[in-house]
């Protein structure tokens, strides 16, 4: 499936600095923020640079080096946020039904704490 990129998203705003973030961790490919209203107290979201709408949007175009580089930074997220030890949650919202508010993929990294379970709605 193909997806139209909306580029007056929020996270299309943060990546053209129009607006600030606490950022994480950032590369050529990825950028990584703390989010603005955390469920956890890690709560760390995950976005490429590029312009994919959904996690298969990601998936299916993005090229080996976005991938890569997503992959590796989500990887140093885990480590430099202390994660492995105790565990934690990754979500990725995607249309509708997901309930994904910003169109822009983006992994939720979240931690800290039990993270109860997975569904409530
Ligand atoms: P989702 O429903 O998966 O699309 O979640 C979008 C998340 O983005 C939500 O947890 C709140 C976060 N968020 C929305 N606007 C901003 C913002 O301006 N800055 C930051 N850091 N996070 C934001």
């Amino acid at each position: 499936m193909s997806y139209a990129y909306d580029d007056t998203n929020i996270f299309a705003m943060i990546l053209r600095g129009d607006i600030p973030n606490a950022t994480v961790t950032e590369t050529d490919h990825s950028l990584a923020f703390r989010d603005i209203n955390p469920q956890a107290p890690v709560h760390v979201l995950l976005i490429p640079k590029g312009a994919y709408v959904t996690i298969d949007d990601f998936a299916a175009n993005a090229s080996v080096e976005e991938t890569a580089d997503f992959w590796a930074t989500f990887a140093s997220i885990i480590e430099s946020e202390g994660l492995a030890p105790g565990g934690f949650r990754v979500i990725s919202n995607a249309g509708e039904h997901g309930l994904q508010e910003v169109p822009h993929f983006h992994l939720h990294i979240l931690g800290g704490r039990s993270l109860g379970p997975i569904l409530t709605g």
